[in-house]
C-alpha cells in the first residue's frame, strides 16, 4: 500500500525535478538526479526511463526552485508526529537549493569550524558545531526564519511558535566524535518551563549510517523528560540522558536511523531521545538544525529577548537573503 502511494507520488516528482535540472540548475544536479531516477526506477522495476526526458517539454521554464507558499501538514502527518515524536519529509527542499546552501556554507568553512566551543562525547572525542542564539542576516538565519520550517511547528506544537536557537552540525569525514543519547529538553529545561519545543534538521549532505546519521527512539518523547548529566569525558556543557533509563528505552522503543538525502527535513520533539555515531566515511555530514518553542512557553532564567516574536520569511525572501549573502561572501573573499 505504502509502496503504491510512493509510486504514484514520487514518479511525477522525478519528472518535475528532471525538468528543473535540465532547464538550468547545473551539471552536478543533473547527474545526481539521473542517479536518483535510476535507483528509484530499478527499485520498482519501472521501464519508463525515456519518459523522464519529456520533462523539459512539459516544463519549459528555467527558474530557481521555490516551494509553494503553503506549508500545511496534513492531519495524518501531525498525528504521526505526536505518535512517533518525529516526522521526516523527503525532498522538502530541492537538491539544487541544498547544493547552493552547501557551496555557501563551504565558503564559510573556516569560520564555522572555528566556533570556540567544541562538543566532546563520553570518550572525549570532538565533533564540530556552530551555534547561534540570535538571528542575523546570513543564510543560516534566513533558513531559521523560513516559513517552510516555522509554520509546521505551529501545527505540531498546537500554537504559535517562536525562535530559540539554530546551529550548523558539521561531522567531518573520518572523525570519531559522537553525540550521546539525549533529549534536547534535557537541557532546554534550564531555560523553559514546558517541553513545548522542537527542532528541525535540514540535511545538507547525504546522511547515512556510515557517516553518523541521527538516530532516534520512536515514541520515546512520550516517556517525558529524563534526567541528564555529564558522561565520561564529555565537554563542560555537554549532557547525556541517564544511561540506566536509556537502556530501558532502547529495549522498548524502535531505534530509527534517519538516513536522509540532501533537502530532506526531520522535525523532532524536544523530548525525543536521539544520538548519532561517528563519521566513519570519507564524506562530510553537514546539517542545519533550527529550534523553536511555543510563544506561550515561559522562558526561565533566560537571556533578554528569548521567547519574543520574530519575523518569518517566505521562500522568495529566503532566496533573496541567500543571494545577498552569497554576494557579500564574494566581496569578503575577493
Ligand atoms: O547532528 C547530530 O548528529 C546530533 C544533533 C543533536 O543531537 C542535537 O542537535 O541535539
Amino acid at each position: 500500500m505504502k509502496e503504491g502511494v510512493e509510486r504514484l507520488t514520487r514518479f511525477p516528482m522525478l519528472i518535475f525535478e528532471g525538468a528543473l535540472c535540465m532547464s538550468g540548475t547545473g551539471l552536478s544536479a543533473c547527474r545526481q538526479h539521473a542517479i536518483d531516477c535510476w535507483v528509484w526506477l530499478n527499485r520498482y522495476r519501472i521501464p519508463l526511463l525515456p519518459m523522464l526526458f519529456s520533462g523539459p517539454l512539459l516544463f519549459p521554464h528555467s527558474e530557481f526552485v521555490t516551494q509553494a507558499p503553503n506549508y500545511q501538514l496534513s492531519q495524518s502527518d501531525v498525528d504521526q508526529f505526536h505518535e512517533d515524536g518525529f516526522l521526516m519529509i523527503r525532498d522538502y527542499f530541492s537538491r539544487s537549493e541544498m547544493e547552493r546552501f552547501s557551496d555557501i556554507a563551504r565558503c564559510d568553512r573556516e569560520m564555522l569550524l572555528n566556533f570556540p566551543y567544541t562538543s566532546l562525547d563520553a570518550e572525549g572525542r570532538p565533533t564540530k558545531l556552530f551555534v547561534w542564539s540570535k538571528l542575523r542576516s546570513d543564510i543560516y538565519s534566513a533558513y531559521a526564519r523560513h516559513e517552510a520550517l516555522v509554520e509546521p511547528w505551529d501545527q505540531l506544537l498546537g500554537g504559535q511558535v517562536t525562535y530559540f536557537h539554530h546551529k550548523m552540525m558539521m561531522k567531518e569525514p573520518n572523525t570519531l566524535g559522537a553525540w550521546e543519547w539525549h533529549q534536547d529538553y534535557g537541557y532546554y529545561y534550564e531555560h523553559y518551563l514546558r517541553p513545548d519545543m522542537g527542532g528541525v534538521m535540514i540535511t545538507i549532505d547525504e546522511a547515512s549510517k556510515t557517516n553518523g546519521c541521527l538516530e532516534v527512539l520512536r515514541g520515546s518523547h512520550r516517556f517525558g523528560r529524563v534526567d541528564h548529566s555529564r558522561l565520561g569525558h564529555q565537554s563542560e556543557y555537554e549532557t547525556a540522558a541517564d544511561p540506566d533509563r536509556v537502556k530501558v528505552l532502547l529495549a522498548c522503543c524502535e531505534r530509527v536511523y534517519c538516513e536522509m538525502t540532501p533537502g530532506t527535513v526531520l522535525f523532532f520533539h524536544a523530548n525525543l531521545l536521539h544520538h548519532s555515531g561517528p563519521n566513519l566515511s570519507n564524506s562530510p555530514r553537514w546539517a542545519l538544525i533550527s529550534n523553536y518553542t511555543r510563544t506561550d512557553n515561559p522562558p526561565f532564567a533566560a537571556s533578554p529577548g528569548w521567547g519574543e516574536n520574530f519575523e518569518t520569511l517566505s521562500a522568495d525572501q529566503v532566496q533573496e537573503a541567500v543571494k545577498a549573502y552569497a554576494l557579500r561572501q564574494t566581496e569578503r573573499d575577493r
